[in-house]
């Protein structure tokens, strides 16, 4: 059997080579030895921003980006289905609205986030991408969220953020629900100037601010 580091290895180098199979075979080696699904999952977020430079750099087209999208989606089910029927129960530690803004159809961040947040044990809802500042609030109005994560992928949509902040405080719930803020242009100066909770840069950084919050 492989070593822990060796799978990751294979993990990373099996989704940024487009290797359906070989994701899928490491996974199962992986939840055989009763290693953190979390641990993995992190490895697979970064075997996408390898993917994602590699697209920009043109050395991959959008096809191949897209696959290893559908692969992780795979892969997700796949971890959730093992885990449960080891009887792992994951305890819900609150609940998390998700949601990349309006004019922003970037949700491959977005999408890996969820499933770490879920595998840590929140309940996440996400409302996808492309979304106004108002469906934002009233899904956490609706599912009595603990946390807003939300994504601006581009500078010119990151406006919607602000205007979250400024909509919740005139809902005059503001201090019911933790915001916290992600995307390519979004900076932490950015996000103390419209007075989010956090600004996070990765998945695994989601996971621990998520997890402070709730302490
Ligand atoms: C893939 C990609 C696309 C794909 C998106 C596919 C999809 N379904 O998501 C496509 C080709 C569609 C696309 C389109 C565009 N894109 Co684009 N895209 C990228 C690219 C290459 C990779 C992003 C990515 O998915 N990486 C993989 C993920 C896993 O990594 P990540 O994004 O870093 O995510 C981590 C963190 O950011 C964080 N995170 C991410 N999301 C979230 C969400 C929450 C809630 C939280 C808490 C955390 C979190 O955790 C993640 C995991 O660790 C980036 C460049 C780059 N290297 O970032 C440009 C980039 C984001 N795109 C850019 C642009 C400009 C565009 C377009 C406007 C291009 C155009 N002229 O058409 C359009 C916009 C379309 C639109 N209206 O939204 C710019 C934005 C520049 C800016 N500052 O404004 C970038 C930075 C490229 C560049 N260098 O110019 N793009």
């Amino acid at each position: 059997m492989p070593s822990k580091g060796e799978l990751l290895g294979e993990a990373y180098t099996s989704l940024v080579e487009i290797d359906e199979k070989g994701v899928f075979n490491t996974i199962e080696k992986w939840l055989e030895n009763d290693y953190d699904a979390k641990e993995l999952l992190e490895k697979f977020a970064e075997a996408l921003s390898e993917i994602g430079r590699r697209f920009e750099e043109k050395e991959y087209f959008l096809s191949q980006l897209m696959n290893s999208t559908l692969i992780l989606e795979k892969a997700n089910k796949l971890i959730a289905e093992k885990l449960a029927e080891k009887g792992v129960e994951i305890k819900s530690k609150g609940t998390i609205v998700m949601a990349t803004v309006k004019n922003d159809t970037h949700d491959l961040g977005k999408n890996i986030v969820a499933s770490m947040l879920r595998i840590a044990g929140f309940n996440v809802i996400d409302i996808g991408k492309d979304r106004y500042a108002s469906e934002i609030i009233d899904a956490a109005i609706t599912n009595k969220a603990d946390i807003i994560a939300v994504s601006s992928m581009t500078s010119t949509t990151m406006g919607t953020l602000g205007e979250l902040i400024g909509l919740l405080k005139e809902k005059g719930i503001r201090q019911n629900i933790k915001v916290m803020i992600s995307g390519a242009p979004v900076t932490q100066d950015y996000a103390d100037s419209i007075g989010a909770d956090a600004c996070v840069r990765t998945a695994a950084e989601a996971v621990e601010t998520a997890e402070s919050f709730m302490n």
